[in-house]
């Protein structure tokens, strides 16, 4: 149809991906072999098989388990500079990368390493990209504070703080000291909140945690007077279509509540979250949305409009991406 070449050519930011969710099966295998890594599935067609999730659990099990083949500087800018060549395809002007220092440290990789390989293919690429460093939630205070500290001497490769990993039974609150020291340290600050866990968690991470944005928070209109604050504050959510059914937050397209959202005033961005496992990029998880849900040609451009009004830009730079 018609929307569908708008949706696909119309400038678009993305605000929520996790660089090790943009790492495809044959990227995977290629760099299994090349560090001489085993895995656990006999081939691209064995793995891309078990991608059947029915949680978030289930799949950050299989997303931990892919990145294990990650060990050197280049294999941190290869993976990257696939993801931006992808979104550049997919007229991504801007993106805000989040990466997860503590899958990589844990297993010997140096914070160098990682966040040197994702820069330097952020510098190599036409999209503008900055980078977003996230906690584990699912580890400790202490741990987070401990991967900041190794972080600190390349704070100026990544302009963002954010939280990520299994949500329930790991609240916001879990890292209020180490969040207001990444504020103190001049960071922009985000949490995933409310995609599986309670609406509680979304109040929590605004006023806990002060961030700015939140990545999911699609289970906030479980609680109206929530969706009523977060409109009137115009606090963006970081919504991700296709991760929500995949993950099971919605059984189906048909049933996201995406258009609810926009319909209470929430100022709500589409986002592609762990591309390669959940079924698509950019234009894949927008072309998802309109197919299922009643949206149309304003719809479509309020979406792209809010992604760049959220996006930690200054607002001459995104003049300029427009
Ligand atoms: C994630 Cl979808 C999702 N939720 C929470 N943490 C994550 N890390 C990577 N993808
Ligand atoms: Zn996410």
């Amino acid at each position: 149809t018609q929307l569908r070449g708008v949706l696909e050519g119309m400038p678009k930011a993305e605000l929520h991906i996790h660089i090790e969710g943009s790492l495809e099966p044959e990227l995977i295998f290629a760099l299994a072999a090349r560090n001489n890594v085993a895995l656990p599935y006999a081939s691209v067609e064995d793995l891309r098989a078990a991608y059947a999730f029915t949680d978030l659990q289930s799949f950050l099990d299989i997303y931990y388990a892919g990145a294990s083949v990650l060990l050197h500087e280049q294999d941190f800018y290869d993976m990257t500079a696939a993801y931006l060549k992808r979104a550049e395809q997919d007229n991504v002007r801007h993106t805000e990368i989040f990466f997860d220092p503590q899958t990589h440290t844990a297993r010997g990789v140096p914070v160098k390493d990682v966040i040197d390989g994702i820069h330097r293919a952020c510098q190599d690429s036409p999209v503008s990209a900055t980078l977003i460093l996230s906690f584990l939630r699912h580890l400790s205070e202490e741990d987070a504070f401990a991967v900041l500290e190794e972080a600190l001497p390349y704070r100026d490769k990544y302009i963002g703080i954010g939280l990520d990993s299994s949500e329930r039974g790991n609240p916001p609150e879990k890292f209020a000291r180490v969040f207001a020291r990444c504020k103190e340290l001049g960071f922009r600050l985000v949490a995933h909140a409310g995609e599986e866990g309670p609406p509680a968690y979304i109040e929590t991470a605004l006023d806990v945690l002060k961030v700015e944005r939140i990545d999911h928070g699609v289970r906030c209109l479980e609680d109206p007077a929530l969706v009523e604050r977060l409109a009137r504050e115009q606090m963006a959510l970081t919504v991700c279509p296709l991760s929500n059914v995949k993950l099971c937050v919605f059984p189906e397209m048909a049933q996201h509540n995406l258009l609810e959202l926009l319909d209470a005033g929430v100022k709500v961005t589409i986002n592609s979250d762990d591309p390669a496992y959940f079924g698509g990029y950019m234009n894949d998880n927008f072309i998802a949305t309109f197919e299922a849900l009643p949206l149309g040609l304003s719809h479509a451009q309020r979406l792209a409009r809010n992604g760049f009004e959220a996006a930690f830009l200054p607002e001459a730079q995104k003049q300029q991406l427009l």
